[in-house]
């Protein structure tokens, strides 16, 4: 065979053996935190920021928990974890106070401080992540669809290794197989932590579960603080809770196997996922779809029926190209932003979504939906 300028062997390479094991994936994350490291500032070398999506829900923080363990443990790097924003939802802010997790404010942190950042539970392209411009990405782990679908399409966002696994019941048990993997038994809090995100995102291993969700489950409650989730899994609620649910019961109406619940305003945005939760436990409710205004934008939240099929294209035809929105399984969230939050603008986005969710549910009924629908009790 003659030698061409592509064989490596011509230029003097040592030619790859199509049969070379790949790397464990902790290797390869272990090989792109030195290179990141080597090429930072003396005094941020080692130093990592561990971000994740506003508002993190229980997978997000027990991902953020696991990363710090096996950074500090495995690794011998320094983490930080910081968040943005405040966390509403009760399990949420039950979770960081019963396992007293250290999370600083991403808004006060010193980016010069840190050699580079790594994402869990999210994407660096995704509109409810905050991720800084004058550092470098690590690192990006997630099981939400990317931008676009998933396709083969490049990301527009430069990430030295990425693990995205759209299968997966959640980030947490991807989290703990490089735990796994590293030989890093999970402390306490962390296998607590990491316990509530395979737990809350696959309700209790019953949806979106693949043997790797059932192993994190399983081996990390082995390791966890059962007073401390249990407490967590009951949470103290708020005043304001019984008055959005009673809002959020009035307004609900339901047409056929849908119950579609636009509710205005609302002082605490975790309602609106809390409302879809519970919607769909509805006896015959095979989709929900709950929004509100908070703060300048209309949150929603969508669920479905495992039997009825996923989340993420129904969000995605609700929406229509407004707003931006993410999902996995049966479970999808949006935000629309307004430049005027006030009545009427609010009632003309509602119009907007409730004309498109029966449309979508036109297309699939042969007798027609009632356009008003009907109330919950009725
Ligand atoms: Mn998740």
């Amino acid at each position: 065979m003659s030698q061409t300028e592509d064989d490596p062997a011509a230029v003097g390479e040592p030619a790859v053996h199509a049969a070379e094991p790949r790397p464990a994936p902790v290797e390869l994350l272990r090989e792109a935190l030195s290179r990141v490291s080597r090429a930072a500032p003396l005094e941020a070398r080692g130093r990592f920021l561990v971000l994740t999506h506003r508002g993190p829900d229980p997978d997000a923080l027990g991902a953020c928990e696991g990363l710090r363990q096996l950074l500090s443990e495995a690794f011998d790097h320094e983490p930080v974890v910081a968040t943005v924003g405040v966390i509403h939802r009760a399990e949420n802010l039950a979770l960081v106070e019963q396992l007293d997790l250290e999370l600083e404010d991403y808004l006060t942190l010193e980016h010069d401080r840190f050699a580079g950042v790594l994402l869990v539970d999210t994407q660096p392209e995704f509109g409810h992540t905050v991720v800084p411009d004058d550092l470098p990405i690590v690192a990006v782990f997630d099981h939400h669809v990317p931008p676009g679908g998933g396709g083969d399409q490049p990301s527009s966002v430069p990430v030295e290794y990425r693990d995205v696994r759209l299968e997966l019941g959640a980030t947490s048990s991807l989290i703990w197989e490089y735990m796994r993997d590293a030989g890093l038994e999970p402390s306490a809090r962390t296998a607590s932590a990491l316990f509530c995100g395979v737990r809350y995102d696959t309700a209790d291993l019953s949806r979106n579960a693949t043997p790797l969700d059932e192993e994190a489950y399983l081996a990390t409650f082995r390791l966890a603080d059962r007073a401390a989730i249990a407490r967590i899994a009951h949470p103290p609620l708020p005043p304001v809770y019984y008055a959005e649910l009673s809002g959020a019961l009035a307004c609900a109406r339901r047409h056929g196997p849908l119950i579609l619940a636009l509710m205005g305003k609302v002082e605490n945005p975790a309602s609106v996922a809390e409302m879809a939760d519970l919607f769909l436990r509805m006896e015959g409710c095979s989709w929900t779809l709950v929004g509100a205004e908070h703060e300048g934008g209309y949150v929603l939240s969508l669920r479905t029926d495992p039997a009825y099929g996923r989340a993420y294209p129904l969000m995605q035809r609700v929406l229509d190209g407004e707003g931006s929105f993410g999902g996995h399984g049966h479970i999808a969230g949006g935000r629309i932003p307004l430049e005027d939050a006030g009545e009427s603008s609010v009632r003309a986005v509602e119009r907007r979504l409730r004309t498109r969710a029966l449309e979508l549910l036109g297309a699939s009924s042969e007798d027609g939906i009632p356009e008003e629908g009907r109330a919950l009790h009725e």
